[in-house]
């Protein structure tokens, strides 16, 4: 490896709590409508479970992202903005957020730059991706709540980190992948492993 650890972070579930956001808009929005809690959530898709639920389901859960001030107004996940500020100080680290926005493109992308320059201060602009497929994107890790992440590369460069969310704790635990369960688990040691 060179002498410098490149970490991607994801952005949805990892620095900012989409599912909470979700739940708590969806809950005012639709409030004589099912709705699934945290505990119940399975799969990474929220709207294909909302889908299940009841079939008009999965269109009143996209209206809920797709609507101004979604993504700007989602609170951090406890202990993420803490978390990067300390990574970016680390010696030869270098960190980007890593994020694919939704393809309604009215507010999203917007609100994913003002979301960064609100809770990690304007200098971290510069390390914002946006992409669809983060398999081409290059780096020695990635961190990201999504259990598979697939693109047009078939040999990424980053190692997956499966960063514990809702809907993917109760997956069998896998021999090959590993897990940060939230930042208050060791990610420091994540990354001096991945150095090493
Ligand atoms: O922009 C986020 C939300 C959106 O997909 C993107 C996931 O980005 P990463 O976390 O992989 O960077 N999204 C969309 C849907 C349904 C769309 Br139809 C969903 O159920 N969950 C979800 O996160």
């Amino acid at each position: 490896p060179g002498s410098r650890l490149r970490v991607l972070l994801d952005m949805d579930g990892v620095i900012a709590d989409f599912e909470g956001g979700f739940l708590k808009k969806y809950r005012q929005r639709f409030p004589n409508d099912p709705y699934i809690s945290l505990e119940e959530r399975r799969g990474f898709w929220v709207s294909t479970q909302y889908g299940e639920l009841r079939g008009d389901l999965c269109d009143k859960a996209i209206s809920i992202w797709e609507s101004k001030n979604f993504f700007i107004e989602l609170e951090p996940i406890p202990g993420s903005v803490e978390a990067v500020k300390e990574m970016v100080k680390m010696k030869n680290t270098d960190v980007f957020i890593c994020t694919s926005p939704i393809k309604h493109y009215a507010h999203c992308p917007y609100e994913k730059y003002a979301w960064v320059e609100r809770h990690l201060g304007p200098d971290f602009l510069e390390k914002v991706i946006l992409t669809r497929d983060k398999t081409i994107v290059s780096g020695d890790i990635l961190i990201d709540d999504k259990p598979d992440i697939l693109g047009v590369e078939p040999n990424p460069s980053w190692e997956h980190v499966l960063f514990t969310a809702c809907h993917n704790k109760h997956l069998p635990p896998s021999t090959t992948q590993r897990r940060l369960l939230s930042w208050d688990d060791e990610w420091r040691g994540i990354l001096v492993g991945s150095r090493s």
